[in-house]
């Protein structure tokens, strides 16, 4: 029997490995959908889709018989199935290597199709699901790697009296791929606990503030976008002119976004004030509460980037916040710092004038979306987000310029980020194919807080002309233009540019988004094609 147990032994290496690098990849999901995405992790899509899948009579029945246990009970039944499958394909790698990334891809497949099934599912959502093959497949290569200079299973090595062996010959190399093995089945078992423990703390907290965030009651209306806000016979491919949250750029620091709770939520303004002030939730109700259209853009957006989202804000307006302070008139800054430590920078002024500088904790009718800055975050017409947006705000300090650096500037981005005209062609996309013939184009431009007169379209090297513009609600969101075009087949190139309303042109010299907002005309190229 000494001879199999050196078989199986070496076989339920393989297997090993192959189940401890599946448990890494699921766990490397977890972390990165937590992370990079909205959601949960491909493997509730999965259930999802499974539950979906389902004949309804079967689900209600299992709810009947299971209750509120029979999700954590499809977990559990996934999570054991894939644990086999692991096994499986680490088994199936002592045969062939390519056996175990055909077991794997497949897993990978059925999770891209869930992710891609759910609501909402986009390309990114795959994300996590790629990362997950790269660490089966990264992960068994280097499991396996010593498993290959185990000896090989001996026919016929008749265990001696007293032999407590294992029946083959153990040689220094096999001692040596043993040591190696086991030492990266730790490191691979290190990454898949850490990984998992990692994801559910943090989940743990992002459920209980999602939770108290459905709960919560603020005075918000629902969102009502004005039908002369949209350009008519908008093109086909056309952006929306309201942002939903979900579709909402993000960009954080934070690699897990902070779940702070509304109840103890506090800001604390104090330094250069008359009085310092510490303000919670109810305080910011108490005062007056205003809704307000606003375009926040990032200062990283290339020239036809998509960092940029249109959203009605409801808030309290920054002034009458600063005024419970008092402002010294020596001071010119407000260091804005967020739960997690971030800090920007932002003029006074622009916190103080006529403009609606929000201290937010409402986006498009819902409380502040966590990853948009739950509870409370600040939103400033006419500046770049990293001078302004603060997400999480916990803490302003009153102060100079002069004083201080915040986190961009001191990485060497401008100081005051005032945002730069911009206009950009959003139908048809650089490269489609149209059917030649009249065809309606479109996009958006905006220069918010200043204001747009006119965008222009330029088709190959002809003139510039006017295109037709939606209405606004105000100067401070993006504006949608479009215009009919007339196509002769072939090749085209088109080019936008927006005009203040102080008659600037925007500029065509092109400038990179560092360090203080990227300039240029976004050009397309595309093609109309004889209509067969
Ligand atoms: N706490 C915190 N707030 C932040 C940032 C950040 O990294 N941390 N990034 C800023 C930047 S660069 C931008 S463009 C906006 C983006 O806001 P959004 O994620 O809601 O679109 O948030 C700003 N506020
Ligand atoms: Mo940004």
């Amino acid at each position: 029997m000494r001879k199999n147990g050196s078989v199986r032994t070496s076989r339920g290496l393989w297997a090993l490995s192959g189940l401890l690098a599946g448990l890494a990849g699921l766990a490397v999901s977890h972390v990165a959908a937590m992370w990079l995405t909205n959601r949960e992790a491909p493997l509730y899509a999965v259930a999802d889709g499974i539950i979906r899948l389902t004949p309804g009579p079967i689900v209600r029945f299992a709810i009947d018989q299971l209750g509120t246990r029979n999700k954590p009970l499809l977990l559990t039944g996934i999570v054991v199935v894939l644990m086999i499958l692991f096994l499986v394909a680490g088994a199936q790698a002592r045969r062939h290597w390519l056996r175990s990334v055909l077991v794997f891809s497949v897993l990978a497949a059925v999770a891209a199709a869930a992710v891609l099934a759910q609501p909402g599912g986009g390309p990114f959502d795959l994300v996590p699901v790629a990362l997950a093959l790269m660490t089966w497949l990264v992960g068994v290569a280097v499991l396996t790697g010593p498993l290959v200079d185990l000896p090989a299973p001996v026919e016929a090595v008749a265990p001696t009296e007293g032999d407590v062996g294992t029946g083959v010959v153990d040689g220094p190399r096999a001692g040596h791929a043993r040591r190696a093995f086991l030492f990266r089945a730790g490191m691979v078992a290190l990454v898949a606990t850490s990984g998992t423990l990692l994801a559910n703390v943090v989940s743990r907290g992002r459920r209980r503030v999602e939770e108290a965030r459905r709960l919560l009651r603020l005075p918000l209306t629902q969102p009502v976008v004005d039908p002369r806000w949209r350009v008519e016979d908008p093109p086909e491919g056309a952006t929306g002119w309201l942002t939903p949250n979900n579709d909402f750029y993000r960009i954080h620091t934070a690699v897990v976004a902070p779940t702070v709770d509304a109840a103890e939520w506090r800001l604390r303004i104090h330094g250069l004030v008359d009085q310092e002030v510490e303000l919670s939730l109810n305080d910011l109700l108490a005062l007056d509460v205003v809704e307000e259209w606003i375009t926040l853009n990032c200062v990283s957006n290339p020239i036809g980037g998509p960092l940029i989202g249109n959203a009605r804000w409801t808030g309290v307006r920054t002034a009458d916040v600063l005024a419970l302070a008092g402002v010294h008139p020596d001071a010119d800054a407000v260091l804005q710092t967020s739960h997690e430590g971030w800090n920007c920078g932002t003029p006074l002024r622009v916190l103080t004038d006529e403009r609606n500088s929000l201290l937010a904790f409402g986006m498009n009718g819902q409380p502040l979306p966590i990853d948009h800055g739950y509870p409370v975050r600040t939103i400033t017409p006419g500046l770049y987000g990293y001078v302004s947006a603060c997400k999480w705000v916990v803490d302003w300090e009153v102060t100079r310029f002069a004083d201080f650096t915040a986190y961009w500037t001191h990485r060497g981005w401008a100081e005051r980020g005032p945002v730069k005209m911009a206009s950009r062609i959003d139908a048809p996309r650089d490269g489609q194919a149209v059917a030649a013939g009249r065809v309606r184009v479109g996009g958006m431009a905006w220069f918010q807080h200043t204001g747009l007169a006119a965008v222009e379209v330029q088709l190959d090297s002809g003139a510039w002309t006017r295109t037709e513009l939606a209405e606004v609600p105000s100067a401070d969101t993006w504006v949608q233009w479009a215009t009919t075009l007339d196509l002769e087949p072939g090749d085209h190139l088109l080019r936008v540019r927006a005009i203040a309303e102080s008659g600037e042109v925007q500029t065509s010299v092109a400038a990179e988004v560092a360090p203080d907002g990227a300039t240029g005309h976004h050009v397309i190229q595309f093609s109309a094609r004889e209509e067969v």
